[in-house]
């Protein structure tokens, strides 16, 4: 395939292709592994948008610490088989780009996923998924999921989005206020949002809620806005200080520096996708406005 001259294949990691992106609205990092949308810097910027731990590992089959991780057919562990990837296997495995378009405010790529007979060892369904991501000013991610077989499947989905921020002390998330969520640190528990969200320890919770939310960062001085389609969860995440401790790819101090939010199906939300039906998950992330 021609790409646009826009983007660049970086093939410096033996059997790892990343698209790399240098368009006057944005620059970005793509990996073919997982369809993964490593990084994204709109014009203007002087921080990356998306986090990526410096010590992420860029390998065949592994998740990448950072960027958009494409969590699909399943969110968190498998629900009956432990032995089984967390987030499921889409963002461990090799997708196909079938179109790479480059526009005066955008770049537009499109990737495809298909089941075979190790996705049915995983998981025992006919799929197609096409992922497809619009970078530019703002950074659009879609998820398309068909159901090619003849017996309907349920799909947890999560668009992973790990985020950028000066000091996660000095964040606060708006837009969930007065809503349910399951709280999963320690004993899982459903909870009630009560105002803003604030992170003064470990946070990972599973939000029912179809709407946005904005990221206000007093520390760097800008929100970000999450806007979301297809989606009944959003899951808010930070690690703090013993749960980064744990993870290998990630710096112990790193937590100060990103929060998840994701727009996702879990629980209660996840999707009855029925024989020859289809689902879209969406998300978008934004910069409305520089904070005074
Ligand atoms: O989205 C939050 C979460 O489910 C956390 O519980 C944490 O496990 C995070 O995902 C990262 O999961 P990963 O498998 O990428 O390490």
């Amino acid at each position: 395939m021609t790409l646009p001259d826009c983007i660049t294949l970086d093939e410096s990691i033996p059997g790892y292709p990343i698209f790399v992106i240098n368009h006057p609205a944005a620059t970005a990092r793509v990996a073919l592994n997982g369809a993964h949308v490593m990084e994204w810097k709109p014009a203007g910027q002087e921080q990356p948008v998306l986090y990526m731990s410096p010590d992420a590992i860029l390998s065949p089959g592994k998740a990448i610490r950072g960027g958009i991780p494409v969590c699909w057919p399943w969110f968190g562990g498998h629900p009956t088989d432990a032995s089984k990837p967390m987030h499921g296997f889409a963002r461990n495995r090799p997708w196909e780009l079938l179109r790479a378009d480059a526009k005066e405010g955008h770049v537009a790529l499109l990737f495809k996923l298909e089941s075979n007979e190790e996705t049915k060892a995983l998981w025992p369904h006919d799929f197609t998924c096409h992922l497809g991501i619009s970078i530019g000013a703002a950074l659009e991610v879609s998820l398309m999921t068909q159901n090619k077989g003849d017996t309907a499947f349920v799909l947890g989905e999560a668009l992973h989005t790990y985020l950028t921020v000066g000091d996660i002390k000095q964040v606060t998330v708006k837009g969930l206020d007065e809503t349910k969520y399951l709280d999963t640190v320690g004993e899982r528990v459903m909870r009630d949002q009560v105002g803003d969200i604030l992170f003064e320890e470990e946070v990972d919770r599973q939000y029912a809620s179809t709407s946005g939310v904005i990221i206000e960062d007093r520390a760097l001085k800008r929100n970000l806005v999450v806007n979301k389609l297809g989606s009944g969860t959003t899951v808010v995440w930070n690690p703090w200080i013993e749960k980064s401790k744990r993870l290998a790819d990630l710096p112990d101090e790193a937590y100060h520096g990103f929060l998840c939010v994701e727009a996702a199906n879990a629980g209660d939300a996840c999707v009855t996708v029925a024989a020859g039906g289809n689902h879209v998950l969406l998300t978008q992330i934004s910069l409305p406005s520089i904070v005074g």
